[in-house]
């Protein structure tokens, strides 16, 4: 039998973070978390990259910019939609998934999803913590 199991450390790994400013507060918190989980797992702050974008919408195409440089192991992408925001969710939450996932298929460089997609404020300010 053989067994495939991946061992969390990113010792020598380069990644990109692309993160989304629309509820700024909310994704600075993801992106916060997000670097310190890198720092603990061996990605010193200069194998890191972040890339601000103006929502979830445009996390995809960056993504995929950043992916296809060929610089990354990963990317991470970071956002945050709230339903009470927008008439709009679905579109924007909808995209934002399908888009990653379809850049991590095309390119194989792997996505790590976190845009976050909530009823409320609250429940993001949860969640983002
Ligand atoms: N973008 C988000 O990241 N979160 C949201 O909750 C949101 N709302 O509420 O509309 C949102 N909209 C902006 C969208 O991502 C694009 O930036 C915009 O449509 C321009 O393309």
């Amino acid at each position: 039998m053989t067994v495939s199991r991946g061992e969390p450390s990113g010792e020598g790994r380069r990644v990109a973070v692309v993160v989304a400013r629309f509820h700024e507060r909310i994704t600075a918190r993801l992106l916060e978390g997000a670097l310190a989980g890198l720092a603990a797992r061996g990605v010193g702050a200069d194998a890191v990259d972040v890339a601000w974008v103006p929502g979830a919408f445009e996390v995809p195409l960056v993504a995929k910019r950043m992916a296809t440089t060929g610089s990354y192991d990963a990317v991470i992408c970071l956002g945050a939609v709230i339903r009470g925001e927008t008439a709009h969710f679905d579109l924007v939450a909808g995209e934002a998934a399908r888009g990653v996932a379809d850049v991590a298929r095309e390119t194989g460089v792997p996505m790590i999803f976190e845009v976050l997609a909530t009823e409320t404020l609250d429940q993001a300010e949860a969640r983002a913590g």
